[in-house]
């Protein structure tokens, strides 16, 4: 057999999720098809740099209070309009949007709703390091009243589907569905996702962590007391050295967590008391949460199971500790026994 007989395509897993184990109805496939379709669309983008003017701050501010840059405008327009017409989707939600996205009344409406941060790791755009695309998939709750942000506020257990995009070195899709997570890179050539590893699990146990340690000396004692035991190293608590590595986007610290294992914290810290943390939960720590569970590892905000958290708006901030699961149930304990 040619080793081109042997390629999965993106279209040829989801058809068989859907054929063998019935997990992926045709709305939610061409969902993920649709997206993965944008997703090469802003790689383009972030490819072209310089050359296609997409570098540099837009001049204009998000309702996080950020500046935005021009590539995280590209990318939110590119997702919106890959995804309003097909049908499969009811709204949008989106971190660089104040509200919610409605599907206008001249497409048909779908079943399912679509959370992205379109541009994750936005700080690292000029820099030509990696950034990326996540999303998170809910269904509409049942009923035919008109979508509203109420419905959007979903716990991350109720994904249908989660993912993200990394462009980086190669750009590829990370997905789940909820039965294991997948791994497609982008053949340029051929314009085609192939599905290069299948199954990826987070080793339980890991001696590399990543976190802002310039933030250190304002974060709250368990933190303080989980990162400095690995700084103690051999002759520390733990009996092992750590090695760090902060990439300052999510979607890279996090894939290399998935690929090698690792812990990846962003807690809160006393700097701004009333934000529980930096990251958003719906499309940040949700999506995110989920691929990393079904990678065997675990997602928590310190105390509390991020998938399980009750979001009570839509750009909801949250602590994040995730990645191997040793790691991440000693974070957690430590909050527990402050508590
Ligand atoms: P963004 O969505 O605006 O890019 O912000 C989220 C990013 C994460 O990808 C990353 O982990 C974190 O912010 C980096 O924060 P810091 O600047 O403190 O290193
Ligand atoms: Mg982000």
């Amino acid at each position: 057999m040619s080793t081109l007989t042997k390629r999965v395509s993106l279209t040829q897993y989801l058809v068989e999720q859907q054929r063998h184990h019935g997990l992926i109805p045709s709305q939610l496939r061409l969902l993920i098809e649709v997206v993965a379709r944008a997703c090469k669309r802003i790689s383009i983008s972030v490819n072209k740099g310089a050359l296609g003017d997409v570098l540099g701050s837009a001049e204009t501010e998000n309702v996080q209070g950020e500046m935005q840059k021009k590539l995280d405008v590209i990318a939110n327009e590119v997702l919106i309009e890959a995804n309003e017409w097909g049908g499969h989707l009811a709204a949008m939600a989106s971190e660089e949007m104040e509200s919610i996205y409605v599907v206008p009344n001249r497409f048909p409406q779908g079943e399912y709703m679509l959370l992205f941060d379109p541009l994750d790791g936005s700080s690292n755009i000029d820099v030509n390091v990696s950034i990326g695309t996540i999303f998170s998939v809910l269904r509409k709750p049942e009923g035919g009243a008109a979508v509203s942000e109420a419905d959007f506020l979903q716990p991350g257990t109720a994904q249908a589907a989660a993912g993200y995009c990394i462009y980086g070195p190669q750009t590829t899709l990370v997905l789940t569905v909820g039965a294991g997570v997948a791994l497609f890179t982008l053949d340029r050539e051929q314009g085609s996702w192939v599905l290069t590893q299948d199954k990826l699990t987070i080793p339980e146990d890991t001696k590399e962590f990543a976190v802002n340690m310039s933030n250190l000396r304002h974060w709250a004692p368990p933190v303080t007391r989980y990162i400095e035991e690995c700084l103690s190293g051999s002759t520390g608590p733990r009996g092992k050295d750590f090695n760090m590595r902060w990439i300052a986007s999510m979607v890279a610290d996090v894939h290399r967590i998935l690929t090698r294992g690792g812990v990846f914290l962003y807690p809160w810290d006393k700097r701004e008391p009333e934000k529980a943390g930096k990251l958003r939960l719906m499309y940040e720590a949700n999506p995110m949460g989920f691929i990393v569970e079904q990678a065997g590892g675990a997602a928590t905000n310190g105390h509390t199971r991020i998938m399980e958290l009750q979001p009570t708006r839509l750009h909801e901030r949250v602590s994040v500790f995730m990645g191997s699961k040793n790691e991440v149930e000693r974070a957690t304990a430590y909050h527990q026994e402050a508590a």
